[in-house]
């Protein structure tokens, strides 16, 4: 699975890099007037998904740009293609359940508008609802970080070792982002006023799967944000738990809209319980 997400992920990459100065002049907006989408974060959606037709044609996909697509019903010549012991290879040893991929073709678009070199592609593999393999890349600079369930986690070929990270909340570089939304954008403005006098300094760097993979190479020690979508942190925070970062909502939920939470053991309880506080997970 991830030698596939591997590959895909890289020549989506090269596309999103090729398309930038034509793509940027393309621009549409989605939710609201500053939630943009270019032309490049669609065709670089349709040329995944397409390889992933070729190459998985019974997986499903869920995309950003175009969300969920069911995969080809059993019985197709290609299906059959991979029964036996390739399918087993490439899809019954990942659990056995039905295979989605879950891509954020340029995760970090307004940073792709901009020319701000923080924003990659991230696509996992997730199987019988689980999150089994996942790369993110860094477009703008090819850095990439890798992880397979139970197989750690690895920024190219260096394997990141379990990140240990402050004990103080004081001490914490921690990471965070605001939606589209101008209403949510000011309870996060008000979670964030209450947090800043209580961690060591706040990064917004604009692309949810980089900072996860920051928390897990430990360039940030935590992070978090409410409004993010299973492609902003699919694979993003299977590399965050692979090398040894909690990830999880609030109150023992698991990450998802309301709230993304992801800091080494050390530090997740002292950050989780002041986001409680701040009714972080609350707002619009
Ligand atoms: C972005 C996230 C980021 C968040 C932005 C936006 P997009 O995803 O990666 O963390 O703060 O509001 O949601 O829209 O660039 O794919």
């Amino acid at each position: 699975m991830l030698e596939i997400a591997v590959g895909l992920a890289r020549e989506a990459a090269a596309t999103a890099r090729r398309l930038r100065a034509e793509a940027i002049a393309d621009v549409e907006t989605k939710s609201t007037a500053t939630d943009v989408v270019t032309a490049a974060d669609k065709a670089v959606e349709r040329q995944v998904i397409e390889a992933l037709r070729r190459l998985r044609p019974g997986d499903g996909v869920l995309g950003e740009e175009y969300g969920e697509a069911a995969g080809e019903t059993s019985g197709s010549a290609a299906g059959e293609k991979h029964g036996g012991a390739a399918g087993e290879e490439h899809g019954a040893a990942a659990g056995g359940g039905a295979v989605r991929w879950i891509l954020d073709p340029i995760d970090g678009t307004v940073n792709y508008l901009y020319g701000l070199p923080q924003y990659a592609v991230s696509l996992a593999a997730e199987a019988g609802g689980e999150v089994v393999a996942g790369v993110v890349i860094n477009a703008a600079t090819g850095d990439e970080w890798t992880a397979y369930l139970g197989g750690g986690a690895y920024r190219g070929e260096r394997r990141l070792r379990k990140v240990t990270g402050p004990v103080e909340l004081s001490q914490t570089l921690v990471g965070t982002g605001f939606g589209y939304d101008a209403r949510r954008r000011a309870h996060q403005g008000r979670v964030l006023a209450g947090l800043i006098t209580r961690v060591r300094d706040i990064r917004r760097f604009g692309a949810a799967a980089l900072d996860l993979c920051a928390v897990a190479e430990g360039t940030l020690d935590a992070y978090f944000e409410k409004g993010l979508n299973p492609w902003d942190h699919a694979a993003g925070g299977l590399i965050a738990r692979e090398a040894g970062v909690i990830v999880a909502g609030l109150d023992g939920a698991p990450p998802g809209l309301d709230m993304v939470v992801a800091a080494p053991p050390a530090i997740f309880q002292p950050l989780h319980d002041a986001l409680v506080e701040l009714d972080a997970a609350g707002g619009p």
